[in-house]
């Protein structure tokens, strides 16, 4: 992709040749004879590099490197005559990723936007990673919920955020029903696949505020912020019909049904996690022992 670059001058036959040798050596160019104009074509239109005279009329290019940087993501490179007072130090302290001497020899200019070009896709793939890496991190690999790691952040969050402000709080521990006899009848392969169905089902069946997480082996776990019990009672029970009234293709193409037991707990106030989880898998389990396929509070 071609670098857009902007050209800040007060002095026309400085900016024109510029833009020129710029233009000829494959840049994308704008141009611009104060920093007022040089923050409205950046406010117009996204670039990569802007470089500026430091003396300006009006506000300066240290001024203009400093609003820039307090705002976009763009690379600043600053040109000051050998005469002026300015210094490498002050430029860089106000973020500028360079500083040229005027006139300005273009060769050396080059190489120098060169290597903040550079610099600037190092930094984005550094970026780009350390983003996956946080979503790799936080992801069950086998569904893409949110694993059990997330769960206990994400639910300390929330009950921190329930004892300031008092808004509701619940919480869904689901388990597949039976799933033993599934993976020893139809192989533990056929059985991942059914984990990842039933997360795609929990996925479709959320609000936009709730977060699913597989929470162990085939237990998943629902945040339900801002909700009362009945509220989360409703949407479990949404959930339960859901699964109950898909149709699972197996291996060797048999049809089978799969069945979860939930449980919905409200959370109380100052419990700890530990607690209100429990009392959350005690409600699975007491779905469990009124024969499965069911909800309890
Ligand atoms: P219940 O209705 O009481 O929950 O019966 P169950 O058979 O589901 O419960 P149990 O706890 O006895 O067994 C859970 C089974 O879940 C055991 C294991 O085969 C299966 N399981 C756990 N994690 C995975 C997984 O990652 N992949 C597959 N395929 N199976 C898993
Ligand atoms: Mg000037
Ligand atoms: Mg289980
Ligand atoms: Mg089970």
């Amino acid at each position: 992709m071609t670098a857009h670059i902007l050209i800040v001058d007060d002095e026309p036959s400085i900016r024109e040749t510029m833009r020129e040798y710029l233009r000829l050596s494959g840049y994308e160019t704008s141009v611009a004879s104060s920093a007022e104009e040089a923050l409205a074509a950046i406010t117009a239109c996204p670039m990569e590099v802007v470089i500026t005279d430091i003396m300006l009329p009006g506000i300066d290019g240290l001024a203009l490197t400093d609003q820039i940087k307090a705002s976009w993501d763009v690379d600043v490179i600053v040109m000051t005559g050998y005469s002026q007072e300015y210094s490498y130090e002050e430029a860089i302290s106000k973020g500028a990723s360079d500083f040229v001497f005027k006139p300005v020899r273009f060769e050396e200019l080059d190489l120098r936007l060169k290597r903040v070009l550079r610099e600037r896709l190092l930094n984005q793939e550094r970026l780009q990673m350390l983003d996956e890496l946080k979503k790799l991190s936080i992801t069950d690999g086998l569904t893409q919920l949110y694993n059990s790691r997330y769960f206990y952040s994400q639910l300390k969050g929330e009950i921190e955020r329930f004892n300031r402000y008092g808004h509701k709080l619940s919480l869904l521990l689901l388990d597949i029903d039976n799933f033993k006899i599934y993976n020893d009848t139809f192989g533990h392969l056929e059985g991942d696949k059914i984990l990842v169905r039933i997360g795609q089902i929990i996925r479709a069946c959320l609000r936009k505020m709730d977060t699913a997480y597989r929470y162990g082996g085939e237990e998943f776990t629902i945040i339900l912020p801002g909700t009362p019990g009945e509220e989360a009672r409703t949407v479990a029970e949404r959930l339960r019909t859901a699964v109950a009234s898909e149709t699972f293709s197996s291996a060797g193409n048999a049809t089978v049904q799969i069945t979860i037991s939930v449980g919905v707990t409200q959370y109380c106030r100052e419990e700890p996690v530990s607690g209100f989880v429990q009392r959350a898998d005690q409600a699975m389990y007491e779905s469990k022992q009124a024969g499965r396929n069911r909800v309890s509070c």
